[in-house]
């Protein structure tokens, strides 16, 4: 059936076949192998896959090394940096298509994916594009034991090809978050898209071709994960470092992989954050907030807050806040303006969630809202649908507090403390992110140094300056992102040392 997302594929410039992009040219698999890319709205087929292997790896990688040894090797930044910004231009200038491609993967609201997704994957082009124009470099004069002196200047050189496998919630920004950077600092790189959400990937080669990106920078290698193109490409030798983002599990099976050879790995990994909310935070702001963090992209996000504390004072009344959030938000279909949450991504994806569900009722939990899948209209029987979700009653051990979901849905409980409630939020092997709402600035300044994550966000959740840290701590991440971090792992620093008389 047609539903306004494939409609509106139809109506633009976006493909209906996911081959792979190598070398600059779409290609389907030698082997001829392919899967089914099916929408979440309503499990109709968008199109077929082809499922990479080897053979497509190796002419991957292989594109990737001539590129580095050719032209692109050789190109002045000023150059590169002229290019990544005609990347982003053309994928604004594509804007529709871009959008169109998303939502027919992922099924995620329009006003979403046109506010984040895609401005994000353009604007990612130009940031790094703009750090690497500006980043300074070290030098050092010294004296030499024979009474000469010598020079030293650290010059920063690209790591070679780079792999970077992306996961399914947030495709073209996550992946292009890698990419950005990676060919600022002149790399090349074989993506490794999700196998859920192969569409702006594949249409960002068209936009290379169009902007005149040499052959073989960018590199597509379609397929699924264990004995296939994701673990073919993160063991193949010819990679000179990953980047991954996606389940800490798959992150512990790439590092298996990249420690033959040692290379490099940067990974942004799961999260099981939690959201604080103190008496004193204006109370309206933090409602908002958490129900943003909890709920947006039907909580698939890995920023998300799926463990939440309130303090006692304002409990009762936060939760009753919450479910009225939770409850307004519309199961719907992407285009329409009264849509406030899509589907999930998959089925196997709604069984998981609905798994945690279960638990959550098995475990005693009270169900405050939700807690099962939405009454969708005869056409959307098929898609992935699930109601956003809220429990309260659970103690800490319990399976929906110990475990990463990624689905629409919290748990709140009371605390009293500012001690008692850092040490909740610090008993998790995770540590992404938390989002803290007080007024009172040094309780702010106090917890952000006191909670065991990456990213701490006050009075605000998932509000980002690209040329910020971006990573996990614990099991959420190895390495930072963002800005002139992003350097440390797309650049090899090389001292250079000249002795003059
Ligand atoms: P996933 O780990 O299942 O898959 C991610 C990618 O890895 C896919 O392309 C997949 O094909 C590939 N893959 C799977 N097994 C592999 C293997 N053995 N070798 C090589 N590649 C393999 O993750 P997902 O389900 O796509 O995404 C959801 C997860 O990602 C959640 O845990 C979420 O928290 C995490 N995530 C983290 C961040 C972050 O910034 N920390 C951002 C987004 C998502
Ligand atoms: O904003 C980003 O750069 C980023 N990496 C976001 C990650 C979101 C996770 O789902």
């Amino acid at each position: 059936m047609a539903t306004d997302a494939s409609t509106a594929a139809a109506a633009v410039n976006v493909r209906r076949d996911f081959p792979h992009f190598i070398n600059g040219a779409f290609v389907p698999s030698a082997s001829g192998k392919t899967f089914e890319n099916r929408s979440p709205l309503d499990g109709s087929l968008i199109g077929l896959v082809s499922e990479g292997g080897k053979a497509e790896v190796d002419a991957a990688v292989a594109a990737a090394r001539a590129a580095l040894d050719g032209p692109w090797g050789k190109m002045p930044v000023a150059k590169r940096v002229e290019l990544l910004y005609a990347l982003a231009d053309e994928i604004n200038r594509r804007f529709d298509d871009f959008l169109a491609a998303e939502i027919a993967d992922t099924g995620k609201p329009a006003s979403l994916a046109a506010h984040i997704d895609i401005p994000r994957g353009a604007a990612n082009f130009k940031i790094f594009a703009d750090v690497i124009k500006n980043v300074p470099s070290e030098t050092f004069e010294m004296a030499t034991p024979d009474g000469g002196e010598a020079l030293n200047y650290a010059v920063r050189v690209p790591r070679g090809v780079i792999a970077v496998v992306c996961p399914w919630n947030l495709p073209l920004l996550l992946m292009t978050w890698k990419v950005g950077p990676a060919l600022a600092c002149g790399n090349a790189v074989v993506v490794k898209p999700s196998e859920e959400t192969p569409a702006t990937a594949t249409l960002l080669g068209e936009v290379m071709n169009k902007v005149g990106i040499p052959k073989g920078v960018y590199n597509v290698v379609h397929g699924l994960g264990p004995n296939s193109a994701g673990e073919f490409l993160t063991s193949h030798r010819g990679v000179n470092a990953i980047t991954f983002t996606g389940e800490t599990r798959t992150g512990e099976a790439i590092m298996g992989a990249a420690s033959k050879g040692l290379r490099p790995v940067s990974f942004e990994l799961g999260g099981k954050n939690a959201g604080l909310v103190f008496a004193d935070a204006d109370f309206d702001a933090a409602v908002e907030g958490i129900a943003r963090a909890a709920f947006v992209n039907c909580g698939q996000v890995c920023l998300g807050t799926e463990r939440v504390y309130v303090q006692r004072p304002i409990f009762e009344k936060f939760v009753a806040a919450l479910k009225l959030k939770a409850e307004a938000m519309k199961p719907g279909l992407p285009y329409e303006k009264s849509t406030g949450i899509g589907p999930l991504i998959s089925q196997e994806h709604l069984g998981k969630v609905l798994s945690y569900y279960g638990k959550a009722k098995a475990e005693g939990a009270t169900l405050v809202t939700g807690g099962g899948v939405p009454d969708m209209p005869a056409e959307l029987k098929g898609g992935s649908w699930v109601q956003p979700t809220i429990w309260t009653g659970l103690p800490e051990t319990a399976t929906v507090i110990r475990e990463e979901i990624f689905g629409p849905c919290c748990h709140i409980a009371p605390f009293d403390t500012e001690d008692e409630v850092v040490a909740l939020a610090n008993d998790t092997p995770y540590g992404l992110c938390t989002t803290v709402w007080t007024q009172d600035l040094s309780r702010a300044h106090r917890i952000a140094k006191r909670i065991d994550v990456g990213l701490c966000w006050i009075n605000s959740w998932f509000l980002r300056d690209l040329r910020t840290p971006f990573g996990g701590s614990k099991q959420s991440g190895i390495g930072r992102e963002g800005g002139v971090h992003s350097l440390e792992f797309y650049t090899e620093l090389r001292n250079v040392c000249i002795k003059y008389a």
